[in-house]
């Protein structure tokens, strides 16, 4: 007998997501290491675990001896059926009742075309769909039921299990005292998390197992298959649909960024290709015409005069992004961003119907309080609507809060600023320097050195070097006090936690890693004062004079190292760094191979998934986004690297969830959150910004000399661009008049018809 036991467990254990018996889920697993002098996490333990049982919940432990490290305790939490269907109706919990029998297949013509990028029909629809109505304990014949254990999937087992979770006291003095985050914060467990339901590189031997990590990781989580579309449905299913929605927008924020890369391309050959016709460089380098005009010193006491003709090379180059083509294309992309978002929003409501998040009643978002938000308002009044006493935060203490956390945001984004500032006087110190070098040169030695590195190339290199270290510890520091600030404001729900975090986020990164650009393209050369009446910074160094060229040559190198160097670090710190650590966490592990290496140790040894996860991911394409719309006019290769790195990072995000991170807690939200107002807040900056980059490089030194000389040949642009924002409306007014989604759609009908369902349904 106790062999046979052995034998069943070794075959199990490796691969099973059920409890010893084989018949219950394990819905979550809590992990923790048992300490010498824990009496105090003992009792904690004791007690919570005692109120998990209370609440219905199934207990079973994993003795240490079991572990691979010896030392780690595993509890395996199942939620029978009783407690599904209680918390389903408490938080109205959608379900399906009856299968759709509304057909509405289309034959797209040519379909065949998208043959090779389309997935199979079962990993793109892992479930038939559905009408659905909100559980309701009482009416259960009402709904679909087959088999009670799988009647709820994983995801929605694992969003009840972490309600009651975090919502369970552990102290019997001292009611206030209750939740999982606490207990973890505390080191009462170590971990909590709910499982994987296979490992992504092979099936589950069990086959009542749906293996759907296994289906991610072979259909969507590879870098083999980034030609592929995603399986967003399933993504749903296994994550929840806060990060299928997250997944939706990177897909479709690439599939546009294709277009834009496209004409931005073009507007780089036709630099490429007009190149011979580019008067300015000619005429600069023509050794009669150039090489005659002398130009005042760079600096004051050591710099020499210089001839015209030294900047040649330089011309060239800079006319490869600043020619006519890159007027048109930052009008382009003008409307690009406003066809973005409208084209987003369209998306995004047509997931809403299809993911049925469409009545998604805010009274749901009221029994989402935080618990945090339970417990620290002890203020409790009554709610007139549902004459329940509800706790709330009285409004002077909200206001104070929020003062507070409004100076300090503005108090760190003063210390960018102070930090710009210092990069700027280096700027000018170091310039000086280079510049008396390079002062006996202006004919010879440049032409060894100098024709490719100008004072202004090198001081800009190394100034943008420095300044993207600042960046990244400045960013380390605020990423603290930022999530220190929200939790002192107290907000009442997640999404509001998560929108007021965003928000401040934002704010600090938006002048975090654009500043420097906005200085390059907007303050430098700008006040440098004339020959003879220079202005000078603190009295001292002389304002910085842009490359003979314009400063946008210089906003471009700043960009791309600034985008470039982003990029790399963002793609190292997400995927290399996880590995890293999982490969060194289960190196033990991979040195036994004899030995068992359960379910729940395997994701047990993986990377936390923190609540912030996905904030970041947002965070890194939009300043991204930023970086692409904002000043595109200086570079129109942009659209083309971030589209290299977002058909990068579709399958580096998801190789990360799938493989190196433990699964999350599903989560349900409407839309992208406060990401939707920023990017729309990004795409006006952008309209302005361009325009203003097209009028400026008129400015430049160049222009003083030849173009003055000859009105007319630029001077239109300006206007021009003016007139985008005009297009731009006129596009936003056109996509509103002939928008599908003012027409009900099928799918529209069909919620419709569950809506009148559940109306009668309630009435009964
Ligand atoms: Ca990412």
């Amino acid at each position: 007998m106790l062999v046979c036991v052995q034998v069943d467990k070794q075959q199990q254990s490796k691969d099973s997501v059920y409890f010893r018996d084989g018949m219950r889920r394990i819905d979550f697993v809590l992990s923790y290491i048992d300490d010498k002098d824990g009496e105090k996490k003992q009792d904690r333990r004791k007690e919570f675990e005692a109120n998990l049982e209370k609440a219905g919940l199934e207990l079973e432990t994993e003795d240490k001896s079991e572990s691979e490290d010896g030392r780690t305790y595993f509890l395996k939490i199942h939620v029978p059926w009783e407690v599904l269907a209680t918390y389903a109706d408490v938080l109205k919990i959608k379900v399906p009742f009856k299968t759709n029998d509304i057909t509405d297949k289309k034959d797209v013509p040519m379909s065949w075309l998208c043959t090779p990028y389309r997935l199979p029909e079962h990993v793109m629809q892992p479930e038939p769909d559905y009408f659905t109505a909100t559980f309701d304990k009482s009416k259960i014949d009402f709904f679909l039921i087959e088999d009670k254990e799988t009647f709820f999937p994983p995801s929605t087992r694992n969003r009840i299990v972490y309600y009651i979770l975090s919502r369970c006291p552990y102290s019997k003095e001292d009611k206030d005292k209750k939740g999982i985050k606490r207990l973890l914060n505390n080191g009462t467990y170590a971990a909590a998390f709910p499982l994987h339901d296979s490992r992504y590189w092979t099936r589950s031997r069990d086959a009542n197992c749906e293996s759907e990590r296994y289906a991610l990781y072979k259909y969507w989580a590879r870098f083999s298959r980034f030609y592929k579309e995603q399986p967003l449905n399933l993504i749903r299913k296994y994550y929840g649909e806060k990060i299928g929605i997250y997944f939706a927008w990177l897909g479709f924020y690439t599939e546009m960024l294709t277009y834009a890369a496209v004409v931005g391309l073009l507007c780089f050959i036709y630099g490429v290709a007009s190149f011979d016709e580019n008067v300015w460089s000619k005429e600069i380098c023509n050794k009669t015409i150039g090489g005659q005009i002398v130009m005042c010193p760079l600096c004051d006491k050591k710099c020499g005069y210089w001839m015209l003709s030294t900047t040649c090379s330089s011309s060239w180059q800079s006319y490869l992004f600043d020619n006519t083509a890159t007027v048109f294309f930052a009008i382009f992309m003008g409307i690009w961003v406003t066809l973005f978002l409208e084209f987003w929003k369209r998306r995004q409501a047509r997931l809403e119907y299809e993911w049925d998040l469409v009545d998604m009643e805010e009274e749901q978002q009221q029994l989402q309080l935080r618990p945090e938000y339970e417990t620290k308002c002890t203020h409790r009044r009554l709610n007139r609507v549902t004459q329940e006493m509800e706790p709330y935060l009285p409004l002077t203490s909200k206001f104070a809060r929020s003062v507070l956390s409004g100076a300090t945001v503005l108090f760190w984004i003063s210390l960018i600023i102070a930090s710009i500032i210092g990069v700027i006087a280096y700027r000018l110190a170091v310039f000086a320097a280079f510049a008396s070098i390079m002062k006996d040169s202006p004919t010879n030695k440049l032409d060894v050195v100098g024709s490719l590195i100008t004072p202004q190339l090198a001081t800009s290199v190394t100034a943008s070097c420095i300044n993207f270290v600042i960046i990244m510890i400045l960013n380390f520091l605020y990423e603290r006090v930022a999530i220190k600030i929200t939790d002192m404001e107290v907000p009442k729900t997640h999404v509001e936690y998560e929108n007021k975090l965003t928000v401040k986020m934002f704010l600090f990164q938006f002048v975090n890693y654009y500043s420097s650009c906005f200085y390059v393209a907007f303050f430098k050369g700008k006040f440098v004062g004339y020959p003879g009446d220079y202005a000078y910074m603190f009295g001292k160094w002389r304002n910085e004079e842009c490359e003979p060229g314009g400063c946008l040559i210089e906003l471009t190198t700043q960009l791309v190292i600034v985008m470039v160097g982003k990029q790399v670090w963002g793609n190292i710190q997400e995927a290399l760094v996880p590995w890293l650590c999982n490969w060194w966490v289960s190196r033990s592990a991979r040195n036994h191979p004899e030995s068992l290496y359960s379910r729940w140790e395997q994701d047990h040894d993986l990377q936390s998934f923190s609540q912030l996860g996905l904030f970041y991911e947002y965070l890194e394409m939009v300043i991204q986004f930023g970086f692409i719309t904002l000043f595109v006019a200086s570079f129109p290769l942009a659209p083309l690297l971030a589209l290299m790195n977002n058909i990068l990072e579709v399958r580096v995000d998801a190789w990360k969830f799938t493989t190196q991170f433990r699964r999350p807690v599903a989560a349900k939200v409407h839309n992208i959150g406060a990401w939707n107002e920023i990017l729309n807040m990004i795409a006006v900056f952008s309209v302005v910004t361009n325009v203003m980059l097209c009028i400026y490089p008129i400015q430049s030194q160049w222009a003083a000399i030849f173009l003055l000389q000859r009105p007319g040949s630029s001077w239109g642009f300006g206007a021009l661009l003016k007139g985008t924002s005009v297009v731009v409306l006129k596009v936003k007014r056109a996509l509103y008049i002939h928008s599908p989604h003012l027409q009900p759609l099928p799918d529209l009908r069909l919620k419709l018809t569950t809506f009148g369902l559940r109306v009668r349904l309630s009435n009964h």
